[in-house]
């Protein structure tokens, strides 16, 4: 329950327990469906230690909770939303035109379209609500994007992405070597 996502704080404050660091990231898809696809937002996240919140709101099915949730996440201390969905995929502009958080979308790739519906609903934004969209089912890179968002202000988390990246350009050029051997 994504809302109460903090709230083991006070049981844990009342034995003295170490609190859970509260999410910084907040993951959100449109369907329980979306998540074989948004999981991989979650391993980025994991991999460089940022803590997240992870939950299915959607904002055909359940709008009012999509509101709640759009509208609470400053105050619970939210700094970037990672929204997924498909087809008709509303939650990322919605959520966007209800927080001043940054908001990045993944097109999750659908059934009939394949997900070219998904990235037209998502980049298409009006002038004024900007959603940062990735390519259709890259949920890694929106988990990247929030990594280098909180990055601007931070410098730690700035040098584990040169770290990666660095990685990155170290496997590309072993497999050049090889390839020329
Ligand atoms: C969207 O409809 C979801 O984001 C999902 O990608 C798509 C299908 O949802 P399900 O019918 O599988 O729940 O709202």
């Amino acid at each position: 329950p994504v809302l109460t996502a903090v709230d083991g704080d006070d049981a844990a404050n009342k034995h003295d327990v170490p609190t859970k660091p509260s999410p910084s990231v907040g993951i959100i898809m449109g369907s329980d469906s979306d998540l074989p696809t948004m999981k991989d937002a979650a391993q980025v996240l994991d991999d460089f230690g940022i803590p997240y919140e992870i939950s299915v709101v959607s904002a055909h099915r359940t709008p009012e909770y999509m509101y709640e949730y759009a509208t609470t996440a400053e105050a619970r201390g939210i700094n970037v939303i990672i929204a997924g969905a498909g087809g008709a995929a509303h939650l990322p502009g919605m959520v966007a035109a209800l927080t001043p958080l940054p908001v990045i979308g993944v097109p999750v790739k659908s059934s009939t379209l394949s997900g070219n519906d998904s990235l037209l609903s998502i980049v298409q934004m009006p002038k004024g609500i900007p959603v940062a969209t990735v390519a259709i089912g890259n949920a890694a890179n929106a988990g990247l994007l929030a990594v280098r968002i909180l990055g601007a202000a931070n410098p730690g988390q700035r040098q584990k992405m040169a770290k990666y990246m660095a990685a990155e350009a170290a496997t590309v050029e072993k497999k050049r070597r090889r390839l020329e051997q």
